[in-house]
């Protein structure tokens, strides 16, 4: 084992595999289960049809009047934090009780420091990164996971920009596996399309593209490798929840 790994090691152990969480899930606990074991997990129909229309105008509108408030980068993905302010549907979502428990739970976490939704809408453009900007691991360190939850809210099918995951990618062992791989750091948190089919064939583990219904929740640990995937045509309107635990990360830098 070479000293990197066994730094990796030790920290991992120490910040995450002795802690234990009292919390207790009632309402999702197969979701729960699924997150650890494969990395993310899906809640079908969360939302209705109607109410994710209804989003989808909200986010438009919203856009259009806070435009000197949205992130817009060169792959045309336009993003607005702190949707929640805006939107009734948005701010009992992040509030839901029974997905916070899920979250906390996962986290092994009692305290939650800060907890906002992100409104996006990413269209068709040439050279697109696809929405998160190409495939990355949101964090590298484990002493907070970083998992998050994504709902689409119009149809999205291979075409235009379907959540990716490489499941099992957020397990230590697969970390691990995966560095000594690419011969990457353990901070290295960008990765080639390449690089991922690499690790995919090498470890055996499955690229998952995530089509899911307008409304149905996407929960996943963003210590993982995962993106958006680039859009081919078309044009995808999302709302992603995100928790912070960390004190030292109180800042407004999302990602
Ligand atoms: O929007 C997506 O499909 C992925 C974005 C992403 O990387 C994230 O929310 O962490
Ligand atoms: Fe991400």
């Amino acid at each position: 084992m070479n000293l990197n790994t066994l730094k990796f090691t030790i920290r991992n152990l120490f910040y995450f595999y002795f802690r234990k969480s009292d919390i207790r899930i009632t309402k999702y606990h197969n979701n729960f289960q699924e997150v650890q074991d494969k990395g993310y997990s899906i809640i079908k129909n969360y939302f209705s049809p109607e109410v994710c229309a209804k989003l989808c105008k909200d986010i438009r509108n919203l856009m259009l009047n806070k435009n000197n408030n949205v992130w817009i980068s060169e792959s045309l993905d336009n993003r607005f934090w702190g949707f929640e302010k805006f939107s009734l549907e948005a701010k009992n979502f992040l509030n839901d009780e029974n997905l916070l428990r899920l979250i906390k739970k996962y986290e092994c976490q009692n305290e939650m420091i800060y907890l906002t939704t992100l409104c996006s809408n990413i269209k068709f453009v040439k050279n697109n990164k696809g929405s998160g900007g190409g495939w990355h691991r949101d964090r590298t360190f484990y002493k907070y996971r970083y998992s998050k939850i994504l709902t689409y809210l119009n149809e999205v099918d291979e075409i235009n920009g379907p959540f990716q995951y490489l499941e099992k990618s957020h397990l230590f062992k697969n970390i691990i596996k995966a560095n000594n791989i690419l011969k990457v750091k353990y901070s290295d948190k960008w990765f080639t399309n390449e690089q991922v089919i690499n690790v995919s064939e090498k470890i055996g583990l499955k690229i998952a593209t995530i089509i899911a219904e307008p409304g149905d929740l996407i929960i996943f640990d963003g210590t993982g490798i995962h993106r958006g995937k680039p859009l081919e045509s078309g044009e995808r309107y999302a709302l992603t929840n995100y928790y912070r635990f960390d004190p030292e990360e109180k800042s407004h830098k999302f990602y």
